[in-house]
């Protein structure tokens, strides 16, 4: 994988600590030679991201804040980041929400309120990033998000999320058409289950790994490293011909019936 991504820079969002599936797929990208830039919501998040890239000696190009719940914030990002960079050439969308009172309990009790904020932070920021990272991709580029299997099937508690994700996965085929004149590529890994800080405590997590270990082809589950890959073929030339599409990275589980 060495040079696969050099001279190539790409925005990473969504790290918030060792675990998640963003820092997997820095990992990805930094051996394959890639400059990164991270951007971060909280504080804490960047004080976290700043200690692992320094014990994973990674010198970022920059870490820039962004809310993807404000335009404006979106908008201030990404102009820090063409002063700085440039170009870019990747974009990493590793974010989601929902108040954990709606992953639970039954779809049909979901709020108003819930429903739209899990819509906004988890689908529309891609559409939102998407239209300044266009302005950005100016050699072309790739736009890798992450989904869920819950979004085509009926996963119990995953509730709002799923239907976030169904609008998710459908926004990344309108993108395709809209960029692919631009020679942007737009995709979704769907990854398996993974331990992370948004799937602490979420109820039913446990069953559901084991699930997989028992059912899936592969009878294990995923980790963040083979995510990483997976978003670093994505986002690479290797991919030149993929867009609009989803990516299963989950031992196969999504062909059983
Ligand atoms: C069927 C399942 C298990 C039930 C549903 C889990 C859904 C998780 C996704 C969302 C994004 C989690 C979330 O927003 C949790 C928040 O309410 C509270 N947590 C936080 O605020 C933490 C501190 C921060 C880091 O989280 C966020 N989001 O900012 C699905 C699982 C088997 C797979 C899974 C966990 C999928 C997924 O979409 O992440």
């Amino acid at each position: 994988m060495t040079g696969l991504m050099n001279g190539k820079n790409v925005v990473v969002m969504g790290v918030a600590n060792e675990r998640s599936l963003a820092w997997g797929i820095a990992k990805s990208l930094h051996s394959a030679g890639a400059k990164l830039i991270f951007t971060y919501r909280k504080e804490r998040s960047l004080a976290k991201l700043t200690g692992l890239l320094q014990d994973a000696t990674i010198e970022p190009l920059m870490c820039v804040s962004c809310d993807v719940n404000d335009d404006a914030s979106i908008a201030a990002a990404f102009e820090e980041i063409k002063q700085q960079a440039g170009v870019i050439h990747g974009l990493v969308h590793s974010v989601a929400f929902a108040e954990k009172d709606e992953l639970k309990g039954e779809y049909v009790d979901t709020s108003r309120e819930g429903f739209l904020l899990a819509q906004d932070t988890s689908a529309y920021s891609l559409v939102a990033v998407a239209r300044e990272a266009k302005k950005l991709m100016t050699e072309g580029g790739s736009i890798v998000t992450q989904s869920y299997i819950g979004a085509s099937r009926v996963v119990r508690n995953y509730n709002v999320m799923g239907v976030a994700k169904a609008s998710l996965e459908a926004s990344v085929r309108y993108l395709a058409e809209d960029l692919g004149k631009y020679g942007i590529r737009v995709n979704a890994v769907s990854a398996g289950p993974i331990r992370t800080l948004a799937a602490k405590g979420v109820s039913g997590f446990n069953d559901i790994m084991t699930t997989i270990e028992e059912r899936a082809p592969l009878r294990r589950n995923i980790d963040q490293d083979e995510v990483g890959d997976a978003t670093l073929f994505l986002l690479s030339n290797l991919s030149r011909g993929v867009t609009g599409d989803v990516l299963h990275v989950d031992a196969g589980y999504h062909i059983l019936g």
